[in-house]
C-alpha cells in the first residue's frame, strides 16, 4: 500500500482524527485522518482504494478489541477518525446521484449503534444511482414499516453488527412480511450470513456494499 494510505490506516487504528486532536499523545501535531484523506484524494488515489485503507485500519481495531488490547473509548476514537476521513469520500460516492434507479431504505436494526458499515453501504448505493433513505441506527421494526408504507416501491436494507441484535433483524423481517409479504429485503453486517438470511426469510444477503449494488441493479434491470 502507498505510504499515505498506510498512514491513513494507522490514523484509523490509533484514532487520530485530525492534526488538532491531542489523541493519541504520541501523534501530537501530526496529520490525522481528516488531512490525510484529503491529501490522498489530491494525490489522485481512488476513493475505493482510500476506503480500503480505512477499513483495513478498522479491522485491526476490531481484532485488538476482541483480544482485550483496546477498549470502547479507543474504538470510539477510531470511529471518529473514520468519520472524519469518510466526509471527504462522500462526494465521490454520491456523484452518481443524478440518475435514480430506485429507492433504498436502509437502517441499523434496533439496539445496534454501529453505523460505519451501514453508512458505507448507503454511500455506495447512492453513488450507483439510487435514492437512499437512511433511517440511522437503533431503528425499530415499526420505523422500517412506516417508511415502506410511505414508499411502497422501495427495497429495504437492514444492517446488524452485534450477534445480540441479529434477533431484531429477524423481528423486523417478520413484521414487514406480515404486512407486506412481497417486500424485497436485503440484509448484511459482520455477523450476518447467507444461512441467517434464509432462516429469517429475507431476500438477499450481501457481505459487502458491492454485492448489495449488484443485487439492486439486477432488480432494476
Ligand atoms: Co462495537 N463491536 N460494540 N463498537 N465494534 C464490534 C461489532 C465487535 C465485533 C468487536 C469485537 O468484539 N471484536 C463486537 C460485537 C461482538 C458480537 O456481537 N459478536 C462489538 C461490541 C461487543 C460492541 C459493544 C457491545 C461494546 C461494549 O459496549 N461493551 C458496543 C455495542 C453498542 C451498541 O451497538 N448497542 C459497541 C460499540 C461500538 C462503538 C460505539 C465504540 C463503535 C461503533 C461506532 C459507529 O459505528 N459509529 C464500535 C466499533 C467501531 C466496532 C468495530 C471495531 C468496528 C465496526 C466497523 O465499523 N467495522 C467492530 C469490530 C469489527 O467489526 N472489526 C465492533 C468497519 C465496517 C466498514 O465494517 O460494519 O462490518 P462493517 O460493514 C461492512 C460489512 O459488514 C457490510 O458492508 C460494510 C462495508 O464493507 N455491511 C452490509 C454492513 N451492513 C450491511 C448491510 C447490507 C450489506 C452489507 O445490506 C443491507
Amino acid at each position: 500500500m502507498d505510504d499515505i494510505l498506510n498512514k491513513l490506516s494507522h490514523c484509523i487504528e490509533f484514532g487520530k482524527t485530525d492534526r488538532a486532536s491531542p489523541w493519541p499523545p504520541d501523534m501530537k501535531d501530526q496529520d490525522g485522518a481528516h488531512e490525510l484523506a484529503l491529501k490522498a484524494l489530491e494525490l489522485g488515489h481512488s476513493p475505493d482504494l482510500i476506503l480500503e485503507s480505512l477499513v483495513a485500519g478498522m479491522e485491526v481495531v476490531g481484532r485488538k478489541f476482541s483480544e482485550n488490547k483496546i477498549f470502547v473509548p479507543q474504538m470510539l476514537m477510531s470511529a471518529k477518525a473514520m468519520k472524519a476521513a469518510m466526509e471527504h469520500l462522500k462526494p465521490a460516492f454520491e456523484s452518481g446521484r443524478a440518475k435514480r434507479k430506485g429507492i433504498f431504505v436502509i437502517g441499523t436494526v434496533q439496539g445496534d449503534l454501529h453505523d460505519i458499515g451501514k453508512n458505507i453501504v448507503a454511500m455506495y448505493i447512492e453513488g450507483n444511482g439510487y435514492e437512499v433513505v437512511d433511517l440511522g441506527v437503533d431503528v425499530k421494526p415499526e420505523q422500517f414499516l412506516a417508511e415502506i408504507e410511505k414508499r411502497p416501491e422501495c427495497v429495504v436494507g437492514l444492517s446488524a453488527l452485534l450477534t445480540t441484535t441479529m434477533i431484531n433483524m429477524k423481528r423486523t423481517v417478520a413484521l414487514i412480511r406480515e404486512k407486506h409479504p412481497n417486500q424485497v429485503i436485503c440484509v448484511g453486517g459482520a455477523p450476518v450470513t447467507e444461512k441467517f438470511c434464509r432462516d429469517i426469510n429475507a431476500d438477499f444477503y450481501s457481505p459487502d456494499p458491492q454485492g448489495a449494488v449488484t443485487f439492486l441493479n439486477k432488480l432494476a434491470s
